[in-house]
């Protein structure tokens, strides 16, 4: 899928996007979507969209054909013998969990402990010349987003934040580094500080925890860590160090929903506000994001933004769209959009079948 129009961070201008999109099918022939959100290069996670195909088909789908799973969260079990790999174990699971919920006849939101009716929407705005930046903000906020996240990274922080700052005075905004930043930058960061920033976002490397501690208690802008947290543990961690002030939530980063649902009770626990992040996905993943943001610790607007945010054509139908701020959690079962399968297939190069017939040797 061609987006819109290039999305560049400290580390990638993204123009297409790739997804493997898997449906699940019960014995009644009910249906459940799921999504990779790899990249096609391993520049935010170690794993690309090729690794995630080969897990999927040689490991995770064999092992899951072969199991019996009665309950979405019975996936990362069958799945643990098999260590990271958790984009590709994520969306398995998400179809898991569209299936389930339509078996139940209810929302993933309630399936999942969701308790909003409508969540904030937030938009993320890629590095740009400013005066395109400024007119792009401007359209988020007429289109009536409460929030706004830029992307940084040493060199491109301060100029464009002093004059996004000095436009748009009351605007909530983050900055998301990437991971662009290191220790002995800490003075540059800490300039930071001037622009009333909601948060930073990963400032330091992808893998750290320990260093981010150090950063914090320096800096007077929270800490919300996104690259760093895979797991429940992480979240402990992390905030048992003092590493971070907020966390980022993101299925497809963490290995799916179970594991987000865990970081969510560890925050709940800790009183650490969480926020629901992006991959520039399409509708499956970002309908699953909104069921998520759903639960009561999301207080914080989440990278969820409407379909034509990114695409000209989601896959799914309705369209996802923001209205005064809000995106309505669906009420219809499962992730509660249908797949646009004339726009699916168009966009569609291979398919493959897996049925519990032919993964029996
Ligand atoms: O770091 O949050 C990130 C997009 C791709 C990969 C990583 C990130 C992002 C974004 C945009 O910031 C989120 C979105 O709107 O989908
Ligand atoms: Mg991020």
């Amino acid at each position: 899928m061609k987006l819109k129009s290039p999305f560049t961070s400290s580390l990638e201008t993204l123009t297409d996007r790739k997804f493997i999109i898997l449906e699940a099918e019960d014995e009644s022939g009910k249906k459940g979507w799921g999504e990779v959100s790899a990249f096609s290069s391993p520049w935010y996670t170690e794993e690309t969209l090729e690794t995630c195909y080969h897990m999927l088909k040689d490991f995770f789908i064999p092992e899951l054909m072969d199991g019996q799973v009665h309950h979405p969260t019975e996936v990362p079990k069958l799945l643990e013998k098999y260590r990271g790999n958790r984009m590709a174990k994520a969306g398995v699971e998400a179809a898991f969990w569209d299936l389930y919920s339509k078996q139940e006849g209810r929302t993933l939101s309630s399936c999942i402990g969701g308790v909003r009716t409508q969540i904030p929407a937030g938009v993320a705005v890629g590095m740009n010349r400013m005066d395109t930046m400024l007119s792009e903000i401007h359209d988020h906020l007429q289109a009536g987003y409460k929030r706004i996240k830029i992307k940084i990274k040493p060199g491109h922080d301060i100029e464009p934040l002093k004059i996004i700052r000095a436009h748009f005075p009351g605007l909530s905004i983050m900055a998301d580094a990437n991971s662009s930043y290191q220790l002995k930058d800490i003075s540059g960061i800490k300039a930071l500080d001037q622009f009333d920033l909601m948060m930073i976002e990963q400032p330091l490397a992808y893998d750290d925890i320990v260093d981010h501690r150090h950063l914090q208690k320096h800096i007077k802008t929270p800490i919300c860590l996104d690259e760093s947290i895979l797991s429940a543990d992480d979240a402990r961690k992390a905030i048992e160090l003092g590493s971070c002030k907020v966390i980022n939530i993101k299925p497809a980063r963490v290995g799916g929903l179970t594991e987000a649902l865990k970081i969510h009770k560890v925050c709940k626990e800790n009183n650490i506000p969480v926020w629901c992040g992006g991959m520039v996905e399409t509708g499956i993943s970002r309908a699953q994001n909104i069921a998520l943001a759903s639960l009561s610790q999301f207080t914080i607007p989440g990278d969820i933004s409407s379909s034509s945010r990114f695409w000209e054509n989601d896959i799914i139908e309705p369209n996802i769209t923001v209205e005064n701020g809000y995106i309505q959690v669906p009420q219809s079962p499962g992730i509660g959009f249908d797949i646009d399968q004339s726009r699916l297939s168009n966009c569609t190069s291979k398919i493959d079948v897996f049925t519990k017939q032919r993964m029996r040797k």
